[in-house]
This record gives C-alpha cells, structure tokens and sequence, in this order.
C-alpha cells in the first residue's frame, strides 16, 4: 500500500509503498479516505520530537472500517471513524481517569510514536477512534480531527465567555479553525493575528472582527489592548516565541494564554507582568474523544466549516514544502480515495 513516512535522514517525507497492516485484538483496520497536513507533521518528520525514520505520518486521518479484531463492540465495518493524535491512552492512570487523557504518560500518538493516516489502510485501537457524524464532510472531518478539535478545546481551556475578546495568533491551518470556534460556537469578538495578508484574509473571511499583520504594526500588542481594551484570552498557533510574547501582552488583567504551537524555542514571561496582572499562561495539547465529538459535531451543524483543498497523495513532498513555507491556505488534505 501506498504510505507517506518520515524519510531515513528524518529531515523530510517520502511515498514509499508499505507493507499492509495486520489487526489484534481490540483494533479495527481502516481504509483511509483523507488525511489532513498538520504543522504538527512537518515537525515530526524534521525530528523536532526525536527521530521516527520510516514512521508512516498523519493524525488528520478519515476512513472507513474494513475489518474489527477480537473483542471490538465499540466499532462496526462500514463506520467512519477518525485517526487522530491521541491515539490511545492506558485507561487507568490518573489522567486518563479525570478527563486529561491526552497527557496520559503511556500514550500513543498516530503519525509520531505508532504509524498515522497517511496510507492506504491504517489500524486504529477501536475504543480510541472517535465515529464522523452523519452530515460532515469526510475532507472537512479530517481538519478537524487536529486543527479543529486542538483549537476547540484551547478555547473552553481560555474559559472564552459569550462577548469576550479572544485573540487567535497565527492564521493557518489551526488558526482559522480558531478564528471560527471563538465566534461561531463561544459567540466572542474575535482578533485574528499573522505575518502573511492571504492568511488574514482568510480569516476576516471566517469570522476575524480585527485582523493584525504583525510584519506591518509595530506594537501588535499595544494595538489590541487599544481596540479591544486587551483580549480575555489569547490562542498561540504560530510557530514562533515573538507571537507568544504579544499573546502575553496582549491580554487583560486576569487574561488567559493559551500555548498551541509548538515552536523549539523559549518565551519570555515577565514575571512581574503576570503575578500583578493575574495572568496564566497554560499549555492545550489537542482534545480528548469527548472533545473531538464536540467538535466534529458543530462541523455536522455547519457552524463550523474547515477550509481544506484535496490533493494527490504523490504530492505530499511538495505540500510539507509549501507547509514551511507559510504558503498553505487553510488545509491541504491528501486525497487516499484515488
Ligand atoms: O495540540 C497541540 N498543541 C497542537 C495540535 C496541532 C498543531 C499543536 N500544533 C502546532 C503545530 O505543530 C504548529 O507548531 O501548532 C502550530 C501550528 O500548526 P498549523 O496551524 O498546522 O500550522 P500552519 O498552517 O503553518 O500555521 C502557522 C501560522 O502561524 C503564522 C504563519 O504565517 C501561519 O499562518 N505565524 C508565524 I510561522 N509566525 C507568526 C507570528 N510571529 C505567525 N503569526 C503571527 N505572528
Ligand atoms: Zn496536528
């Protein structure tokens, strides 16, 4: 089968065609429809985690179940269901048993730590794999998989309140799902910053009420405490520490920034600054199941509507290209059904 993995180097990606995989107990095999380009992939294959040569990529996987192993009820042929970063969790530790999952110690991660969605046929562990609402677009479901459900939850975790300012750091893929959850489904006034104008065109069009090209506004903090009389909550999206010292100044007293990109640097809190202004600064990786059917759900309502082009999974060099390069527009999604 055909597989986009992390080249041996483990500096880039390359097609190779895979061995098919085998399902065990517990564990659905799914033929994969679409699998989205995360950020979160091109870190990956870079080795910014570590080094996985050969590991088959993506958590932005959709598909179809083809066949369930031994003990499977939770899934039936014919569902379909995503593959999604938290892969699976040990369902005992004391995260997984107050609804952290996501930071259980044990867990497996699609894409990074145990192979992804981008192949021909993937295996999920059955009572992991969240189910695709009837009414959800398969391409649009697999945005949301990631950048939507990783967005979604960064918000309830700003504590976002009807009418509040919320601003979204970097416009991209997760950004403009940001932009859309903050003003659609948490009814906030909603500030949208980037350094590119397509992106931020992109955003105005979904729903930003201010945009911010921080390549043009010297003082992008100083000019959101002044429209918005400083945001409730900040999201960080953008894959650099410059943007997560602004989210921190950009807040009000008693402001919440939330940490989502994952740039390999540090960033620069002032210590005064958030004890005398009561500020926290939290970090939100992606979402739990519950959350990703949350957050599925308000994609089959139409509330929320992820902006993704499907593409020929041979080009998925050039993707991870353009992905560096800034130059995607929402989500490039590898197309697995031709
Ligand atoms: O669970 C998580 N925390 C999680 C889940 C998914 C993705 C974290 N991520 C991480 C990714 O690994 C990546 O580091 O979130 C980051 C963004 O992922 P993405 O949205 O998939 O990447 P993108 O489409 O390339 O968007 C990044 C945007 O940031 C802008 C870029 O212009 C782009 O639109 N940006 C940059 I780079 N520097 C900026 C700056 N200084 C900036 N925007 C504003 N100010
Ligand atoms: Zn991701």
């Amino acid at each position: 089968m055909k597989a986009v993995v992390v080249n041996q180097a483990s500096n880039g990606v390359e097609i190779v065609n895979h061995e098919m995989p085998t399902i065990g107990h517990g564990e659905a095999l799914v033929e994969v429809e679409y699998c989205g380009v995360c950020h979160t992939d091109l870190h990956v294959a870079h080795g910014d985690f570590g080094q996985v040569p050969g590991r088959i990529l993506g958590h932005e996987g959709i598909g179809i179940v083809k066949e369930v192993g031994e003990g499977v009820d939770s899934l039936r042929v014919g569902d379909r269901v995503s593959i999604a970063w938290f892969f699976e969790g040990c369902g005992h530790c004391e995260y997984c048993t107050t609804g952290r999952e996501t930071l259980c110690r044990s867990v497996k991660n699609a894409g990074y730590s145990v192979d992804g969605g981008m192949s021909e046929y993937a295996v999920v562990t059955a009572d992991y794999a969240v189910k695709v609402p009837e009414g959800l677009d398969p391409a649009q479901a697999s945005s949301i998989t990631c950048a939507g459900v990783t967005t979604y939850k960064a918000i309830k975790e700003a504590g976002a309140a009807p009418g509040q300012w919320i601003a979204v750091y970097g416009a991209g893929g997760l950004g403009n799902l940001a932009v859309q959850y903050a003003k659609k489904v948490f009814n906030a006034h909603v500030v949208a910053i980037d350094i590119n104008s397509d992106k931020l065109e992109l955003a105005k069009k979904v729903g930003a009420d201010i945009v911010v090209n921080g390549k043009e506004v010297d003082d992008v903090a100083g000019y959101i405490q002044e429209k918005t009389g400083g945001c409730h909550g900040a999201i960080v999206t953008a894959v650099s520490k410059v943007a997560f010292n602004q989210a921190v100044d950009s807040v009000r007293a008693g402001g919440t920034v939330v940490a989502v990109g994952l740039p390999s640097e540090y960033m620069e809190l002032s210590i005064v600054k958030t004890v005398l202004d009561g500020i926290r600064v939290v970090g939100s990786l992606v979402g739990t199941r519950k959350d990703l059917e949350e957050a599925f759900d308000f994609g089959a309502q139409g509330l929320v509507v992820p902006v993704v082009e499907k593409v020929a999974v041979d080009t998925a060099p050039e993707v991870f290209a353009e992905m560096e390069a800034g130059a995607i527009q929402g989500r490039k999604v590898l197309d697995f059904t031709k």
